[in-house]
């Protein structure tokens, strides 16, 4: 069988490396790596064709799908949440036009390819916005249908991706003739914050969480952004991997949902304190609150409801909150800076 060419935006992320490292290791794909910047080192090699540009560029992914057939679009680029608020326009137009320019791409691949090309897209907890405190607390794991009202330019930005990755799999040039909805298989995932041992993420605000354990390993202080009750869902890096390519593996007749929630613990900034200074003896974490970032992280849900993604598709994560900590992020960070 021949091997199944992806694209994968954005592939310098966090996602895209461990995505491509996953993707490799299993064999039988043709990765398209494809970023702003040159390609990291890491990941370079287990790539079959690197592009460095702009998905705003349409005549580059235009080109590109001239020379290659795609089967599968992970669209991972995206400006996150911190940034995004520092730069809103150029956020929109990464996140909202830059989706537009791919899902472009995948029905041109579909017409050539007379075939349904897969959109798989990372959304995120960013999409929710939740009033108050109060009413967070009160909320505990919300659906996917709730609360929808983001207060950041990034939220906004995923929300409106997410229906028109929708519209485009159901509805686009509904008063054609010959309308080509049905062409794009758009699946996406809301993830939480991510956590993982090999890369630190950058302009987002659930990265107190992955910058204290790399600081903590380091031996470095760290002053963390949030208050010490602060809670949110988070996940390890494998586990968010997984999910991408468990949803993308699924048939189609079982998906109930264009887009998941998915969840795997929710601890406190303390209480994740708490561990890395047992696992760090030298750790020194403080808590200085920023209250513009504060505000950010107060809007986005305690926990999500996840049922969907467990009945439709198995979604279960192998680390929960303990076993993250002792048999991935520990281990692997302590290896990577001793
Ligand atoms: C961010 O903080 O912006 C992201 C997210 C939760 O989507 N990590």
């Amino acid at each position: 069988m021949s091997a199944k060419t992806i694209l994968v935006t954005g592939a310098n992320g966090e996602i895209g490396h461990g995505l491509i490292d996953y993707l490799s290791e299993y064999g039988g794909f043709q990765i398209i790596a494809m970023d702003l910047v040159p390609i990291d080192e890491a990941v370079k090699s287990k790539c079959h064709r690197l592009v460095t540009g702009d998905i705003l560029d349409p005549h580059l992914l235009e080109t590109l799908s001239t020379e290659h057939n795609f089967d599968t679009i992970y669209h991972l680029a995206a400006l996150l949440s911190t940034r995004a608020e520092r730069q809103p326009t150029l956020a929109h137009r990464v996140n909202v036009d830059g989706t537009l320019n791919l899902l472009e791409i995948a029905i041109t691949q579909s017409r050539l390819q007379g075939k349904r090309i897969k959109f798989i897209y990372p959304s995120s907890i960013a999409v929710y916005g939740l009033p108050d405190l109060e009413t967070k607390k009160k909320a505990g794991k919300i659906k996917e249908n709730q609360y929808l009202s983001p207060r950041t330019m990034y939220g906004i930005n995923k929300l409106y991706s997410e229906q028109l990755g929708t519209y485009y799999a159901n509805y686009y040039r509904q008063l054609d003739a010959h309308p080509l909805n049905g062409q794009i298989d758009f699946r996406g995932i809301r993830f939480p914050g991510l956590i993982s041992a090999a890369t630190l993420p950058k302009g987002g605000t659930s990265d107190f969480a992955p910058e204290m354990l790399h600081m903590s390993a380091k031996n470095k202080n760290y002053e963390c952004f949030v208050r010490e009750d602060t809670r949110i869902p988070f996940m390890a890096m494998p586990d968010a991997i997984t999910a991408l390519l468990k949803l993308q593996a699924a048939p189609a007749e079982k998906l109930t949902h264009a887009v998941y929630n998915i969840s795997a613990f929710n601890p406190s900034a303390l209480e994740f304190s708490k561990i890395l200074k047992e696992a760090f003896n030298s750790a020194d974490i403080k808590f200085i609150s920023d209250y513009r970032r504060q505000a950010i992280i107060d809007s986005w849900p305690e926990d999500v409801d996840d049922t969907a993604a467990r009945s439709d598709w198995s979604w279960e994560p192998k680390y929960s909150l303990d076993k993250a900590f002792s048999e991935y992020l520990i281990p692997t960070v302590r290896k990577k800076y001793s």
